[in-house]
């Protein structure tokens, strides 16, 4: 019999990394051997695993020493600098960074859409950003029944997108205004930009850097990465991406063009019905709809809010919910893992 799988997670103290380890738990997904990697800072530290405790290790090339599946989630600098040396000693490395998504040799899965784009990696397969997720998830299946060929989404996205300390500015934030206290905003939108602006009590419509065209580079991901997962080159996407005080749970008001003039919005609701990781919430006479409060801590994407357009006969309206952190992140890569192991490629 041969050895069960050794799995690294790269970046195991972060918010995204957290929830790596709570779903290979809750998913008793079965390995032999778990290493936990983060930077120099972090390493020593201990977190737990089933009930056992583990020294979380800096990542350094030798890490990667036997390792068979390593999910990435510490930043693009580092999938940059370690996920070819993790593959190089022999790894699949799912990568939940931008690093890679657009690599033409590199597949951008998301198994309820393109699992079979798992057939053709060269060691890395990517993770796509938590809102493309989500979307990808609940207009899938209306693609494959009536034809898609444009969207155009506005995003309500969490703080906990940005990671860890954007969750404790929002609380920092928030409980300084409360008690009429002094603040300094450091962290939103963008650590690394010139200006920081209050996300307490606020909505901020810059997710990540501006683009010369003007839109920013969340946005962007989002246009690109729904093209390269749908394989279709041609479909027109819009997006605005904008940050609210929510810790956890990306809402998106989406309106698409379908192929057909003759569908209801009956029809759509009956195809996300049965659709695979959809949980349909829809119901304006008991105001059933889907909330991001109700989605945290949950793996599925939820969709409501279906209508008609008043003017176009293939135009719709949803509103899609998930937990950023699991479908949009964690969930989706160790899924892509247990894609691997079904399909045998790993
Ligand atoms: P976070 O809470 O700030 O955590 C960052 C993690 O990366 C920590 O474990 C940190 O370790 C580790 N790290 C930082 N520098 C490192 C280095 N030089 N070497 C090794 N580990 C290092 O951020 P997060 O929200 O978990 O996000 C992490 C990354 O995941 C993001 O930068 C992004 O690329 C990706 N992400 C993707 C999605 C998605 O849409 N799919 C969503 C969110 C995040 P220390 O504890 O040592 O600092
Ligand atoms: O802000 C969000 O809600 C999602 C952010 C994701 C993110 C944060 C920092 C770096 C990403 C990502 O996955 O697209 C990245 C990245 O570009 O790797």
């Amino acid at each position: 019999m041969g050895r069960g799988l050794h799995v690294a997670v790269v970046g195991a103290t972060g918010a995204v990394g957290q929830q790596m380890l709570k779903t290979l738990e809750e998913r008793n997904f079965e390995l032999d051997k778990l290493i936990l990697l983060s930077s120099k800072r972090s390493a020593g530290k201990q977190l737990t695993y089933k009930g056992e405790k583990y020294t979380v290790q800096e990542a350094v090339p030798e890490s990667f020493e036997g390792v068979d599946i390593a999910l990435f989630s510490a930043g693009g600098s580092v999938s940059q600098a370690l996920a070819h040396e993790a593959v190089k000693r022999g790894a699949i490395v799912i990568d939940n960074t931008s690093a890679f998504r657009m690599d033409q040799n590199t597949p951008l899965v998301v198994p309820e859409v393109n699992e079979a784009d798992l057939h053709h990696h060269n060691g890395i397969i990517a993770n796509p950003n938590c809102s493309t997720i989500q979307m990808v998830v609940a207009l899938e299946p209306i693609r494959k029944a009536f034809g898609l060929n444009k969207i155009i989404v506005s995003t309500y996205q969490a703080v906990s997108g940005a990671g860890n300390e954007a969750v404790k500015e929002l609380y920092d934030q928030t409980e300084a205004i409360l008690n009429n206290k002094p603040f300094d905003a450091q962290i939103m939108p963008v650590k690394s930009d010139e200006k920081h602006y209050q996300i307490a009590f606020n909505a901020i419509p810059q997710i990540d850097k501006f683009q010369e065209n003007g839109f920013t580079f969340e946005e962007m991901k989002m246009i690109n990465e729904t093209k390269k997962i749908m394989h279709m080159p041609e479909l027109q996407v819009s997006a605005t991406c904008v940050r609210l005080p929510i810790a956890t749970g990306h809402s998106e008001a989406v309106y698409i063009e379908i192929d057909r003039h003759d569908v209801t919005a009956e029809d759509i609701k009956n195809l996300l019905k049965d659709a695979p990781g959809v949980i349909l919430q829809d119901n304006p006479a008991e105001q059933l709809y889907p909330m991001p409060a109700d989605a945290v801590g949950k793996r599925d994407v939820f969709v409501g809010r279906v209508r008609k357009d008043l003017d176009r006969p293939n135009g719709f309206h949803l509103w899609i919910v998930s937990d950023n952190l699991l479908k949009g992140a964690a969930w989706n890569s160790v899924q892509v893992a247990e894609s691997l192991k079904a399909l045998n490629l790993v």
